[in-house]
């Protein structure tokens, strides 16, 4: 076989060989099967030498040709596989949203979900209104109305983010009772479960962004035996047994007298623990009758009306139903521990 023959012969070797490529790894060692050092049209240039001026000037010009096809032939083929590659991805990445799910894979509601959809049936049992309220507040909502002047030192103990427009992110569902005053004609019973916000140091019982679920009851001779009554109620419904509480002064103040509700604690049992920071109680339910300042910026003369408000913390509440050691698995997205609320 002549030499120009055999160059074509490696052209069209090169062809098949780049066109059964299925890998983009491949393409260097077969290009150099061909140019590389050792490659077959390597191995031919290098004979040049030994031929006659004529025959280099033929046989040089088809080499380099087919040299320059071949380096086509490298771009074309890694441009096909790169190609073929990104398609492959798309096509796994697909979501095809009416596709059915595995079981395992099914979404469920969150545990926190759960329990405040399970309050809301007690509540609206008793006949309470289920209220809303905005996550970003104004001043006058989250403290003024609620009795804290603009120095006032509680407002330490509930930092929180400030916007521009200096309104602020609620720091807790208490606004709520600001507004359910103002909208709704007493006598009125309602609940307000929602998102709040603080600035906080983080542990296994404080996060920076929990929930909690705002009661406030207005009627004319509300009593705190009314009031121990319905938290009453609300701990037998949701623990469906037995719950040790304790009773104390507590301050808030838009209320008064406040107190504080603590449950002994579940996951130690009252032994103590990182949970209860080894008190065996945790706080649960402050509460208290409704200082009459908020009834006057509700618009109610607190001579005739008067009420009881309560602030359950309701990740704590979780916590406690489900002995979880630790608040911080709440917002963790952990699938670990979230599947295994999926079927409860
Ligand atoms: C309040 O937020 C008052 N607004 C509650 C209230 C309402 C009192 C009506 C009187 C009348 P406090 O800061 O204690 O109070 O929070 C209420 C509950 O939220 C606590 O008992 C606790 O269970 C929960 N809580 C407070 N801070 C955190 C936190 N950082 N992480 C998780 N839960 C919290």
């Amino acid at each position: 076989m002549n030499l120009l023959q055999e160059i074509e012969n490696i052209y069209k070797q090169a062809q098949i060989k780049f066109q059964s490529l299925i890998r983009e790894s491949e393409i260097d060692p077969t290009k150099n099967e061909f140019i590389g050092k050792k490659g077959s049209l390597t191995h031919i240039l290098k004979q040049l030498g030994s031929l006659s001026v004529e025959e280099k000037k033929i046989i040089g010009k088809k080499a380099n040709e087919v040299q320059q096809a071949i380096e086509g032939l490298v771009i074309e083929t890694r441009k096909r596989l790169q190609e073929k590659e990104i398609q492959a991805q798309i096509e796994s990445e697909i979501f095809d949203a009416l596709r059915p799910t595995p079981s395992k894979l099914q979404g469920g509601l969150h545990p926190i979900t759960k329990i405040q959809m399970e309050i809301e049936d007690i509540f609206v049992s008793m006949g309470f209104h289920v209220m809303d309220g905005p996550e970003i507040e104004t001043d006058y909502h989250n403290f003024e109305a609620l009795n804290f002047s603009e120095d006032h030192p509680a407002r330490e103990m509930q930092d929180t983010f400030y916007t521009d427009d200096k309104n602020l992110l609620r720091t807790h569902t208490s606004p709520i009772q600001v507004r359910a005053l103002k909208l709704l004609t007493p006598p009125f019973k309602m609940i307000a479960p929602g998102r709040v916000f603080r600035y906080e140091e983080i542990d296994a019982s404080h996060e920076n962004t929990f929930n909690q679920v705002e009661g406030m009851v207005v009627g004319e001779d509300i009593s705190i035996a009314n009031m121990l009554y319905v938290m009453q109620q609300l701990l037998i419904k949701i623990f469906d047994k037995e719950v040790n509480v304790r009773l104390r002064p507590g301050y808030f103040p838009f209320v008064e007298p406040g107190f504080e509700l603590d449950i002994q604690c579940f996951v130690c049992g009252g032994k103590g623990c990182s949970v209860c920071k080894h008190s065996g109680w945790v706080e649960l339910l402050p509460c208290g009758l409704i200082h009459p300042n908020v009834l006057k910026h509700g618009g109610l003369n607190p001579n005739q009306w008067t009420g009881f408000a309560f602030g359950l913390g309701l990740d704590r509440l979780v916590m406690m139903r489900y002995g979880i050691h630790d608040i911080r698995y709440f917002n963790s997205s952990n699938l670990r521990f979230l599947e295994q609320f999926s079927q409860i």
